[in-house]
């Protein structure tokens, strides 16, 4: 009985445009105390929610009473060809938000699960409840822990976004996944931040995804230059991960998203960035993750990008802001001029991404 579920389930999630499914115990998960550890070393800066529910995320079963399995999903989200833009942006977020496109199949496939057994209850995580949805899914097959801290599928890459149905039946479970990055050090190498202190540790305070989203204050001088163009996330170390990357004499490995809904919105120039207003700001990017950042912390970005750039178009547009009522603004327009008056575009190369948005073809389709 199990198995034939498992198996329908699967198949219902299949088509309902899951790339990947898998299905794990609900068991503590495996990474629990180097997750607790990396908590109290502060690496994860001002991501104080991880904190409070840190108890939570170790135990899943506390999140849905009698919990037993966990269907796990992937989603591949890299479009096939970057949209063209004069800065960059993460992949993750150039469609709309995955949160929304997730929770809604996972709906769909809980009350599929509940027509056939109406005991059962359920639970939908997509960042929203506090699970360690990486180790979830590596315990579900999806894929393994890269240097990086990706989770990589052997055949599919680390493009892919995670979603977890905790349900209260048994289910039949896979194995988790086995794989590895063998001596492969690229991505700690690429990183521009050094924000990749070792294999699998990542000081958040230091990831340029974590300073253009998360952080709401000032982003730290040292880290400006080698943002290079990235306005909001960063890709560095999945793009330069081999399992990101079509071989020679090998099929594609990435595969681009099916997902209508992820597939690339329109984007506004830096310059018409930095005069949105913020009733603007909400108008664009309804529905999109880029929202997270807030207008403040865009146009901080976009100061800073600008900074990079060097183009002197961009001066009348950054002077605008060296009045600006909000000191971080202020204080990022100001950085932002003197690094136009520099001589030399030191930091634009640092981050190898000169040219926004046209280094990688990766996922091309052909
Ligand atoms: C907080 C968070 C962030 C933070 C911190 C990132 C991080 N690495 O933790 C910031 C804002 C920086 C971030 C960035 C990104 N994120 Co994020 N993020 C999360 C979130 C909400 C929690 C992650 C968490 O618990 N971190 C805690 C720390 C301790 O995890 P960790 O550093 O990876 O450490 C673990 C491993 O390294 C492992 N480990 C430790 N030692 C060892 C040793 C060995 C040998 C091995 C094998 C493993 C291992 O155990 C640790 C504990 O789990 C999850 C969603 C969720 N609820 O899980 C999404 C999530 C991880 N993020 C995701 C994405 C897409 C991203 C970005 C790619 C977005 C972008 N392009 O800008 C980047 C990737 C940056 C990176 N290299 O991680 C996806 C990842 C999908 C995937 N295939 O892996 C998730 C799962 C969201 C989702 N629902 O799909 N994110």
């Amino acid at each position: 009985m199990p198995r034939d579920v498992t198996k329908w389930i699967k198949q219902y999630a299949r088509a309902l445009g899951f790339d990947l499914v898998g299905v794990a115990p609900v068991q503590s998960p495996p990474h629990a105390e180097s997750f607790l550890l990396w908590l109290a070393q502060g690496y994860a800066g001002v991501m104080d929610y991880l904190e409070r529910t840190a108890g939570l995320r170790i135990n899943p079963a506390a999140i849905l009473p009698n919990a037993r399995s966990a269907i796990v999903v992937g989603l591949n989200y890299a479009p096939a060809e970057l949209p063209p833009t004069d800065y960059r942006i993460a992949r993750y977020a150039l469609g709309d938000d995955y949160h929304a496109v997730i929770r809604e199949k996972l709906e769909t496939l809980l009350c599929a699960i509940q027509a056939l057994e109406p005991e059962a209850q359920g639970r939908i995580c997509v960042d929203s409840a506090p699970v360690l949805e990486r180790d979830l899914a590596m315990l579900a097959g999806l894929g393994w822990y890269g240097k990086n801290t990706c989770l990589i599928n052997t055949q599919r890459g680390s493009y892919f976004f995670i979603g977890v149905l905790l349900l209260t039946m048994e289910l039949e479970y896979d194995s988790p996944a086995q794989g590895g990055c063998g001596t492969c050090r690229l991505c700690l190498d690429a990183c521009p931040t050094g924000a990749l202190i070792a294999p699998y540790r990542l000081d958040a305070r230091k990831c340029i995804s974590y300073l253009t989203i998360e952080l709401r204050e000032a982003i730290p001088v040292e880290h400006r230059e080698p943002m290079g163009e990235w306005l909001f996330g960063c890709d560095i170390c999945q793009e330069v991960c081999p399992f990101n990357r079509p071989r020679v004499h090998q099929p594609m490995r990435a595969q681009p998203t099916r997902e209508p809904r992820l597939q690339p919105r329109s984007l506004p120039k830096l310059a018409e960035i930095l005069q949105m207003r913020e009733a603007d700001f909400a108008e664009r990017f309804r529905g999109s993750a880029i929202k997270r950042a807030k207008w403040r912390g865009l146009i901080r970005n976009a100061l800073i990008i600008a900074g990079n750039k060097r183009d002197p178009a961009l001066r009348p547009l950054i002077e605008p802001f060296l009045r600006h009522e909000d000191p971080m603004l202020r204080e990022a327009a100001e950085w932002a001029i003197k690094q136009a008056t520099k001589e030399q575009a030191v930091g634009r190369a640092s981050s190898g991404n000169a040219t926004a948005n046209s280094g990688d073809s990766s996922l091309r389709s052909e």
